[in-house]
């Protein structure tokens, strides 16, 4: 057997199309070859993202029904509260629509114009909320994580010495906080230990550093602590939630992922200047601070989620599915990066297209190409994802140029993991074949999403 079996049963199913190949051909030249422009009806998996697309439980969906839609005080936000308090062990929280809307509070707070922000790789929409006040986000992640093929157990790590850098070169005031990403996704989904934290904690209590963890997918993390990280194994997933955030001064959070829900975002804190802030913030940008944004039942959904997300026995599945579909590509050859991660397989397309050029986008091609294949959707994380540089104008071609296959929790079964497998060993076998891109539009802000292709001929 592949890993363990489900440990729930399947109680409603969606309907999926599956487009024709002439179809697949005509809908991804009219979506510009990027997969975010894409009508979800024709699309057969989709693997886009891990990002509100998980499927609820009969729990999470009967408390819907028990929304308490009133505009203040909503009986939900205080369920809410109570099940970061339990798990995540922060005193206050703030609510927000999602997770960039508690970046937006948290980093547009803490961030002064010139300071930067040191975090273990960056991440499209933080990166974002740290430059509109004025920051700039620096790279500590270790450089292990920089190479695809390196089997470091916690590529997520902080390379202290490389913040060590950042203090003697920019000077300690110039730090606005250290950012620590769990589970890194333009990593691949790669983990921080508990130990890195723990000393990191030392290292910025020595400079009076704040850290602010995104705690998007701090289950999924906590689940690698226990599978990896010696005097965890027994230990249960909330025990280890609760020292990785006692390592830090708040976090903010995308309920989307590891909460199980369509929706929602919150930031939590154990600091009450930063609380004091964000809650008179929230009333100006999201709404009144007992729901930030989400309707009452959102916030229900959020609380329930939180709670289920803490069951080895679903981390255990969930990341065991992950990890069935990269086993099944790399049986086959097929380049991704290593070690396997928690929310997707990444296919390394500076390997799988080495015939085109860094401005042919191969990590785009491929994600098109995978489309028009099967109808299985991907997402680019690679240089058109990282953008242009601030400063020069031109291109930043990250070491990392990947299609990021995303699974989204509790959704799809073993044998659409199969079906996308066949898909993708089928073009790696035909691989010179596959002709890049060229980019014919490109918006100013986080171009990835809206940006547009033609075929090179
Ligand atoms: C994804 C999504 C969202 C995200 C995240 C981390 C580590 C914050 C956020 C923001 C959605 C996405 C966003 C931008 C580009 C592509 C995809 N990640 N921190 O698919 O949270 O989306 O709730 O505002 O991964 O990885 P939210």
């Amino acid at each position: 057997m592949n890993g363990p079996p489900e440990p729930f049963k399947i109680k409603m199913i969606e309907h999926v199309n599956m487009p024709d190949q002439k179809k697949r051909s005509q809908v991804i030249r009219e979506a510009g070859y990027n997969t975010f422009l894409l009508k979800s009806e024709d699309v057969y998996i989709d693997l886009l993202t891990d990002s509100g697309t998980s499927a609820m439980s009969d729990y999470q969906w009967s408390g819907l029904l028990l929304g308490d839609e009133a505009y203040a005080g909503s009986r939900n936000f205080y369920n809410l509260e109570r099940a970061v308090q339990d798990i995540l062990n922060y005193r206050w929280i703030v609510p927000t629509h999602q997770g960039r809307g508690a970046e937006h509070l948290m980093y547009s707070y803490l961030v002064k114009p010139g300071q930067i922000v040191p975090r273990n790789m960056y991440f499209t929409t933080s990166r974002l909320h740290v430059e509109l006040p004025g920051g700039k986000m620096v790279d500590a992640i270790i450089n292990e994580a920089h190479d695809p093929e390196n089997l470091h157990p916690f590529k997520g790590n902080l390379d202290l010495k490389k913040l060590q850098g950042y203090i003697d070169e920019y000077g300690i005031d110039k730090i606005a906080f250290v950012n620590v990403e769990m589970n890194v996704n333009m990593a691949g989904g790669q983990p921080v230990s508990m130990e890195n934290l723990r000393k990191l904690r030392e290292f910025c209590d020595e400079y009076k550093l704040k850290i602010i963890i995104d705690a998007t997918r701090s289950s999924e993390n906590a689940f690698f602590i226990r599978d990896r990280e010696k005097g965890y194994e027994d230990i249960p997933i909330v025990d280890i939630l609760r020292e990785m955030m006692s390592y830090s001064d708040g976090c903010i959070y995308s309920a989307k992922k590891d909460c199980l829900v369509n929706i929602g975002g919150f930031l939590a804190t154990n600091n009450e200047d930063i609380y004091e802030h964000c809650r008179n913030m929230v009333v100006i940008y999201e709404g009144l601070h007992t729901y930030g944004g989400m309707a009452g039942r959102d916030m229900e959904a959020v609380a329930r989620g939180l709670r289920e997300s803490t069951s080895y026995a679903y981390l255990k599945y969930r990341i065991n599915q992950v990890h069935y579909l990269g086993d099944l590509l790399i049986k086959a050859g097929v380049p991704i990066v290593r070690p396997i991660g928690g929310h997707a397989v990444f296919l390394n397309a500076l390997k799988f297209l080495p015939h085109l050029t860094r401005e042919q986008w191969p990590a785009q091609t491929l994600a098109a190409t995978i489309y028009e294949d099967s109808a299985v959707r991907s997402m680019e994380r690679g240089a058109v994802s990282k953008g242009r540089d601030k400063e020069t104008g031109e291109n930043i071609f990250p070491l990392l140029e990947l299609v990021r296959l995303t699974i989204p929790r509790r959704v799809y079964t073993n044998t659409h993991m199969e079906y996308t497998a066949e898909s993708i060993i089928r073009l790696y076998e035909k691989r010179e074949a596959i002709p890049g891109l060229k980019m014919v539009y490109e918006p100013k802000y986080l171009r990835f999403f809206q940006s547009r292709f033609e075929k090179i001929k």
